[in-house]
């Protein structure tokens, strides 16, 4: 019997690949292939250029194609492609650790190393859990997210996080004892706000209604994007952060900062908490630290964290978790290289220099039709569109689409179009991609 399995499709070639997040039936209907990239362009299977709207996503912060990443790979690759690092090292992970170290927050000095963002987060909240008990507060295991947060797809990651698409399917396998603040995107007092949104820090003060309720001795910590990205750019309100550190610490409780996109220059800083001047307890990244060229994520944690796990009989392995490719070594290297980068060029101040063309560029489509908000904060941006009425994310799809097929790739989440260049994007091609999208927004019913 040569009974297909799965339905007929137009192009069974590209059937075996179950892609992620992706309406596959759709996209294989009508693919969109990309073939090779270099700075700020991507090429499609049929030669087109694509301006790289969004960073690949959200991690190409210091463009495609760069050579010296590529000839530290390769070197590395050729020099040793794999080690251990349970209970064995090799030079170039202490030496990123090191490298990594000086640019993060104040106290954010021990790290460790894992392969993605959904990792990272896992991680985060294991260590946060951990810390508690190793410190003899084992009875604060309870996580609080937030809602319409993105912290990945592992089961801790989407237990704190807040997309219900990402959680509705997966009900009963949620982590117990995990609560949630409210988001704050809140069109009503803060549509078009230029930059961060001036209302709302007080929708911080809820975290102290959920430790009224839970008692603060059952909390180990708090995780919030401090610029959400998945969920269609939400920034935090003027004085939000700040609020909720003093809360965190009033009652003991670890506040986590997942910068996973916002880390490595995307807000103007290399990392949000030293945009917004408030230190998280540990902080997680992935993305940009190897500008997407190898998987590759980081837990920042701060000093007093790693200390608290270094104690009992000297043989003792502290904490019992890790990746067989933690510091993977070809890893380590796309990540020396990409700093290497980075500094060089300046790259994780880049974005405060062009935050101010940005803005105005987002925001010159204000009054197209169908607008009703557009969001900034460093080199992210995003336009929300009025959904079409019963068919939320039509919209917002058509407008990616015809984006992508007049050569410029920007994201879509539900009708909100979000954009994140490249960090060398220059002026030019600012303007041809919101030009682009401004063009698609009016032909778009
Ligand atoms: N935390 C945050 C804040 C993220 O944005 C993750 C964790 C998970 O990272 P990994 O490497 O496991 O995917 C992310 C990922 C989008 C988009 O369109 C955003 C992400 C991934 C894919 C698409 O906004 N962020």
């Amino acid at each position: 019997m040569n009974a297909r399995l799965t339905p007929a499709v137009t192009n069974p070639e590209l059937d075996a690949f179950w892609m992620p997040f992706t309406a596959n039936r759709q996209f294989k209907a009508n693919p969109r292939l990309l073939a090779r990239a270099k700075g700020m362009y991507y090429s499609t299977a049929d030669g087109r250029e694509v301006l790289d709207g969004v960073a690949g996503l959200w991690c190409v912060n210091a463009g495609h194609g760069r050579r010296e990443i590529t000839e530290a790979v390769t070197k590395q690759l050729e020099t040793m492609e794999f080690a251990p690092t349970f209970q064995m090292g090799h030079p170039i992970a202490f030496e990123l650790a090191n490298r990594l170290a000086k640019i993060a927050p104040p106290g954010l000095d021990r790290i460790f190393f894992t392969n993605s963002g959904s990792e990272s987060v896992d991680t985060a909240l294991k260590i946060a859990v951990a810390y508690h008990r190793a410190r003899g507060a084992g009875q604060r295991t309870r996580l609080i997210g937030r809602e319409k947060g993105y912290h990945g797809v592992g089961f801790g990651g989407m237990s704190v996080g807040g997309m219900v698409n990402n959680r509705k399917f997966f009900g009963s396998s949620m982590l117990p004892g995990v609560d949630h603040l409210p988001h704050t995107l809140d069109l009503e007092h803060n549509a078009f706000s230029r930059g961060i949104p001036q209302w709302g820090a007080h929708l911080a003060n809820e975290l102290e209604r959920l430790i009224a309720l839970h008692d603060a001795s059952t909390i180990a910590a708090v995780i919030v994007e401090p610029v959400a990205g998945s969920a269609g750019v939400v920034l935090p309100p003027a004085g939000y952060l700040k609020r909720l550190r003093e809360i965190c610490d009033k009652h003991d409780i670890l506040l986590i900062f997942d910068e996973v996109i916002t880390g490595f220059g995307r807000v103007g800083k290399a990392f949000a908490a030293l945009a917004f001047e408030v230190t998280p307890d540990l902080i997680t990244t992935a993305k940009g630290l190897t500008n997407g060229a190898i998987p590759m994520g980081a837990v920042f944690s701060q000093r007093k964290i790693y200390d608290a796990f270094m104690q009992g009989p000297e043989n003792s392995i502290e904490l019992f978790h890790g990746y067989t490719y933690s510091a993977h070594p070809v890893a380590c290297a796309a990540a020396l290289a990409t700093q290497d980068i980075y500094a060089k060029e300046g790259l994780l101040t880049r974005a405060a220099a062009l935050s101010a063309p940005w803005e105005n560029a987002v925001h010159s489509l204000r009054g197209l039709p169908h607008v009703i908000d557009i969001r900034n904060y460093g080199l992210i941006g995003a336009v929300e569109l009025e959904p079409r009425p019963g068919k939320p994310g039509a919209r917002g799809f058509d407008v990616f689409l015809k984006c992508f097929e007049r050569g410029v790739m920007v994201r879509q989440t539900g009708d909100t179009i979000a954009m994140a260049p490249p960090l060398v994007i220059e002026p030019k091609q600012i303007e041809r991609i919101v030009e682009t999208l401004g063009a698609v927004i009016r032909e778009t019913d």
